[in-house]
C-alpha cells in the first residue's frame, strides 16, 4: 500500500515538472514533495505501523523513490537553466559578418588642397616652405615693403590695425623681408614660397573678399632675370590650369618690385568674351609679379649691386575659382557642406 502512495508520488512529481516553465517554481516543487512537511515524510512517518521485517523493505523503497524525485528536480532544473542560457545567446547574437558603419570622413578644404599642390610644385624646383606672421608691424608689412607711411600706394592696401604700428597684414610680402634678411647667401640661392592668410578693407563681392589667402614666392640669387620669373610663372599656371588657357602678363605698379606685373588668365565662364565674373574685361587677375626693387633688398642688408631677385603674390581663391568654375568666392568660407564636398 506505502509502495503505491510512493509510486503515485513519483509519477505526481514528474507530471507537475513537465509542467513547470521557471527555476522558481522547480524549488518551491522540491520544498513541496521532499521538504519536513512533504508527503514522503509523511508516507516514511506511516512505517512505525509496519511490521519489524516490511519496515526496511519499505524502508529502502522509500529512498529510491525520494533520490528519483530528487533526480527529477534535478534534470528539470538543468534543463531550464540550459534553456535560459540558450535564450540569452540568441537575444545577444552579434552578427560579426555585417557591414561595418563607416564613420563620415572629412576632406581637406579647398583652399588646403590648392595650396600643398602648389607647394609641390615648387618643392620640386627646390623651394622651401616658410610660415609667416598673420598679425605684423607696419614695419614688414609697409616700411620694409618700400610704402612709407605717406606712400600712396598703401591706399590700396587699407587694413585692420590693432595698434597704429601693428596690424593685420594685407600681403604676404612681409615674409620676404623676413626670409631675406635671415639668408646666409653662401649656403646658396635663396627660393621660398609662404602660403597664408591676409587681410583688407576690401568690399565683399564675387571676387573679393576682406580676409583671403596668398602665397608668396621669392627668388634671390646673383644673375636673377625677368626671364626666371616669366618661366617660373609659366610652369605654374601650365600645372595649375592646363594649357588650353589663355595668359597675358600686363605691366603693373608695386612699390616692392621694379618692373613690375600683373597675371591675368582667361575667365573661365565666358572664355574670355566678358561676363559678371570677369567684370566683363574677359580675364581674372590672379597674382601680381616683379623683380624684386633694389631697395628692398637693401633694407633686408643684400647688396644690390650683386644680388637680384624676382617676387610673387598669387591670390589662392582666383586659382580655385578659375580651376573649378566658381563664380563667387564667398562660398569657400561659409562651410556649407554641400559646396565643400564637391572637393575631395
Ligand atoms: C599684392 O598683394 C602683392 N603683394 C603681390 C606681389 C608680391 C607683387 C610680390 C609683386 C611681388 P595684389 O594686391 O595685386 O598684390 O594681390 C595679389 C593677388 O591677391 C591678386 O592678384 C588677387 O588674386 C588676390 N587678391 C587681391 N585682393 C583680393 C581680395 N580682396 N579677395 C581675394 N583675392 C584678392
Amino acid at each position: 500500500m506505502l509502495q503505491a502512495k510512493l509510486e503515485a508520488l513519483r509519477d505526481e512529481a514528474k507530471l507537475k515538472l513537465a509542467a513547470i516553465n521557471d527555476l522558481k517554481a522547480v524549488n518551491a516543487l522540491r520544498v513541496e514533495m521532499l521538504g519536513k512537511k512533504g508527503p514522503i515524510t509523511e508516507v516514511l512517518k506511516g512505517m512505525r505501523d509496519l511490521s519489524n521485517e516490511e519496515r526496511p523493505k519499505v524502508g529502502a523503497f522509500a529512498n529510491v523513490i525520494r533520490d528519483e524525485i530528487t533526480e527529477l528536480i534535478e534534470m528539470r532544473k538543468e534543463a531550464l537553466e540550459r534553456a535560459a542560457i540558450q535564450a540569452q545567446l540568441v537575444s545577444e547574437e552579434i552578427d560579426v559578418t555585417l557591414p561595418g558603419r563607416t564613420p563620415k570622413r572629412g576632406t581637406r578644404h579647398i583652399l588646403t588642397q590648392i595650396s600643398e599642390e602648389i607647394e609641390d610644385i615648387f618643392l620640386g624646383m627646390g623651394y622651401q616652405v616658410v610660415e609667416g606672421y598673420e598679425v605684423e608691424s607696419d614695419e614688414y608689412n609697409f616700411e620694409r615693403m618700400n610704402l612709407p607711411k605717406d606712400h600712396p600706394a598703401r591706399d590700396m592696401q587699407d587694413t585692420f590695425y590693432i595698434t597704429d604700428e601693428i596690424l593685420l597684414r594685407t600681403h604676404t610680402s612681409p615674409v620676404q623681408a623676413r626670409t631675406m634678411e635671415q639668408h646666409d647667401f653662401s649656403k646658396g640661392p635663396l627660393r621660398m614660397i609662404s602660403p597664408g592668410r591676409v587681410y583688407r578693407r576690401d568690399t565683399d563681392d564675387a571676387t573679393h573678399s576682406h580676409q583671403f589667402h596668398q602665397i608668396e614666392g621669392l627668388v634671390v640669387d646673383k644673375n636673377i632675370s625677368m626671364s626666371d620669373l616669366k618661366g617660373t610663372l609659366a610652369l605654374l599656371i601650365q600645372k595649375m590650369f592646363g594649357a588650353e588657357r589663355k595668359i597675358r602678363l600686363r605691366p603693373s605698379y608695386f612699390p616692392f618690385t621694379e618692373p613690375s606685373v600683373e597675371v591675368d588668365v582667361s575667365c573661365f565662364k565666358c572664355g574670355g568674351k566678358g561676363c559678371n565674373v570677369c567684370k566683363w574685361t574677359g580675364w581674372i587677375e590672379i597674382l601680381g609679379a616683379g623683380m624684386v626693387h633694389p631697395r628692398v633688398l637693401e633694407m633686408s642688408g643684400i647688396d644690390a649691386t650683386q644680388y637680384s631677385g624676382f617676387a610673387f603674390g598669387i591670390g589662392q581663391e582666383r586659382i580655385a575659382m578659375l580651376r573649378y568654375g566658381i563664380n563667387d568666392i564667398r562660398g569657400f568660407y561659409l562651410n556649407d557642406l554641400r559646396f565643400l564636398a564637391q572637393f575631395k
